[in-house]
C-alpha cells in the first residue's frame, strides 16, 4: 500500500474513533432522558420508593390534585395495569387539571421514574397547552431549583423544556404513528424519565451541592377529556 493511502486510512480510523467517543460522551452526559411507548402490561420495578403508587389500595395522600381534578378524580377498579386500580381524572371544555407527587430522593444517584397513562376523548384547545409531565427539584436547603440555565444545553435534555423551576416534556410525542400532541383516545402507554441528579445538582449549583426531593407533575390546561394514571414508580439507578 502507498504511503499516502496509509495516511488516509489512519486519518479515517482516527476520526471514526473520535466520533464514537464523542457520541458516548454525549449519551453519558445527558441530564434528562425520556421515552414514551405503548404497553399492554406492566410490572412495578423492585426498589420503587413511592408508597401505594400501584393504586392497589386507596389513592395515596401523597397524590395532590389541582384545578378541576381536585374534585373530578376517583380510584378506578375496572381499568388498571397493576394491583386492582388506577386513578381516573376528568374535566370539561376549557377546564384544567393537575396532579403531582413529591418524594425524597437519593441525590447521589441517577433517578429513573415513570408511570402509565391512558386517555379518552381528549380534546386540546387550539394553540393551547398539551398533556405534559413536569419535573421540579429541591436542593439541600429545601429550595426549588431554577432550571433555566439548562436552556443553554439542549443536547443534554433529550427534548425536554426547562421553564423556570420546572422542566416539561415536549408537546409532540410519538406513540408509534409519528410525533404529535396526545389527543383523543389512547390505550395505556408508559412514560419513563431518567434524571442524572448529581450532574444536575452540579450544573445548577444546587444548595449544599445536592438534590433532596423531586416533584413529578401532570398538567393539562384548557381542554376536556379523561386521563387515567397507574403504576407510578421511582427507582435510584447507578
Ligand atoms: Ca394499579
Amino acid at each position: 500500500m502507498k504511503r499516502a493511502t496509509w495516511k488516509n486510512t489512519i486519518l479515517i480510523m482516527t476520526s471514526a474513533v473520535l466520533m464514537v467517543l464523542s457520541l458516548i460522551s454525549l449519551v453519558a452526559a445527558a441530564m434528562f432522558e425520556w421515552s414514551v411507548k405503548p404497553v399492554t402490561s406492566f410490572t412495578m420495578p423492585a426498589g420503587n420508593t413511592i408508597a401505594g403508587s400501584d393504586l392497589s389500595g386507596d389513592i395515596p395522600r401523597s397524590f395532590v390534585f389541582g384545578y378541576e381534578w381536585a374534585k373530578n378524580r376517583q380510584l378506578d377498579n375496572s381499568t388498571f395495569l397493576t394491583g386492582n386500580g388506577s386513578v381516573l381524572m376528568w374535566h370539561n371544555d376549557g377546564e384544567r387539571g393537575r396532579v403531582y407527587i413529591d418524594f425524597p430522593v437519593d441525590g447521589d444517584k441517577k433517578l429513573k421514574f415513570g408511570f402509565v397513562v391512558k386517555t379518552e376523548d381528549l380534546k386540546l384547545a387550539e394553540n393551547g397547552s398539551w398533556l405534559r409531565w413536569g419535573i421540579y427539584i429541591k436542593d439541600g436547603l429545601g429550595a426549588w431549583v431554577d432550571m433555566n440555565a439548562l436552556k443553554d444545553k439542549p443536547e443534554e435534555l433529550g427534548g425536554m423544556l426547562p421553564n423556570g423551576i420546572v422542566t416539561y416534556t415536549p408537546a409532540e410525542v410519538d406513540l408509534g404513528d409519528g410525533p404529535k400532541p396526545i389527543t383523543g383516545t389512547n390505550d395505556w402507554f408508559l412514560v419513563e424519565i431518567v434524571v442524572d441528579l448529581p450532574k444536575l445538582a452540579a450544573e445548577l449549583q444546587a444548595g449544599m451541592g445536592i438534590i433532596t426531593s423531586v416533584r413529578i407533575d401532570q398538567t393539562l390546561y384548557y381542554s376536556s377529556g379523561k386521563v387515567w394514571v397507574d403504576c407510578i414508580y421511582a427507582v435510584p439507578v447507578d
